[in-house]
């Protein structure tokens, strides 16, 4: 399929250009620094091979949410956001952008969310998961009820929220001692980001913002499996304990949320999805440079769907979403 639009494709600046700890071989990581720094070479030639007419781009991670200073956070996220809107502008026909947030202070992320869309046109914002305010061991998630202004700010604006991965901190990881593999990517980083939704979900968030989008990656990062037993398991009053939403997890996940194929190219996984919350809810992803352009696109394209449905998910659905300018 020609017009496909990618929606988690990462880029860094220098700073934020680090080996997650350590996860990657030298030589690995070498390449995806390389990738991860520019837009115009090789990934412009490799969406043209493969038929991926725009990237909606983003900073990679953890990135802003690992800066415990706020002060610091909300800088780096400037310096960020502002080199990022330049790489855009030199072809906007192929690159859009979402905005990193100094989440460590609702207000610095409200102004800095107001300045990337209304100042430098990006499409919305992407979010790494908790972030680490003032001491690197205080983790914050986003449900708690000094975030309700920022909420506001995002349903004003009318954008979507990216709700991106990260691994948990070592301190809180104990379940995976000894086994490193489960980290990141493999595991960790759809747990810590599924159990943050509903954490939003069960706060009563989407009761009091129901206009909200967000976005999750990875086929929804496992919720769409969970759903039943999430609600079968919160049905009758003894069952919820501090769940404060007004409706089923389900019926908020299928309202506010959309999810991407981001490095997760299953075909059944993928039907099942569709199956879940509808194919006006799922949008074509790579996860580049993470994840392979050729391997998503080849996936994408002949994956069993309709048409219809291809059409929608690999662009219309982000056209509409992302309030892109494409014909
Ligand atoms: C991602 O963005 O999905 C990602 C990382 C780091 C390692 C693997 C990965 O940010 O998929
Ligand atoms: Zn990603």
């Amino acid at each position: 399929m020609r017009g496909k639009i990618g929606l988690e494709e990462h880029f860094a600046v220098p700073e934020t250009a680090v080996n997650p700890r350590g996860t990657y071989a030298e030589g690995t990581w070498s390449q995806l620094k390389g990738r991860l720094l520019e837009l115009h070479g090789e990934r412009l030639r490799l969406m043209d091979r493969h038929g991926i007419e725009m990237m909606v781009v983003s900073l990679n991670a953890p990135a802003v949410q690992a800066v415990p200073d706020p002060a610091a956070a909300a800088a780096l996220a400037r310096r960020a956001n502002d080199a990022l809107a330049e790489l855009v502008a030199k072809r906007p026909d192929r690159f859009q952008a979402l905005a990193a947030l100094p989440m460590q202070s609702p207000d610095l992320a409200i102004a800095e969310l107001e300045r990337a869309v209304t100042q430098l046109g990006f499409k919305g914002a992407l979010v790494n998961g908790f972030s680490q305010v003032n001491d690197p061991d205080n983790v914050v998630y986003y449900d708690v009820p000094q975030y309700r202004p920022f909420w506001a700010a995002v349903e004003r604006l009318d954008v979507p929220f990216y709700l991106h991965p990260r691994s948990p901190l070592l301190r809180d990881a104990r379940l995976y001692d000894g086994h490193p593999w489960l980290m990141g990517a493999a595991w960790a980083f759809g747990n810590e980001t599924a159990v943050h939704a509903l954490r939003l979900m069960g706060s009563g968030l989407f009761d009091a913002y129901p206009r909200l989008s967000i976005v999750l990656g990875h086929l929804g990062e496992g919720l769409p499996f969970g759903l039943w037993r999430i609600d079968n398991c919160n049905t009758g009053a003894e069952k919820t304990d501090g769940n404060r939403a007004k409706k089923k997890i389900a019926d908020y996940f299928r309202a506010n949320f959309y999810v991407t194929t981001s490095g997760n190219y299953s075909s059944l996984g993928l039907m099942h999805t569709m199956l879940q919350i509808g194919a006006d809810r799922v949008m074509f992803s790579v996860d580049w440079p993470f994840e392979e352009i050729e391997l998503a696109a080849n996936w994408f394209d002949a994956v069993d769907m309709s048409e219809g449905d291809r059409l929608k998910i690999g662009r219309t659905n982000a056209a509409q979403l992302f309030k892109l300018d494409v014909s």
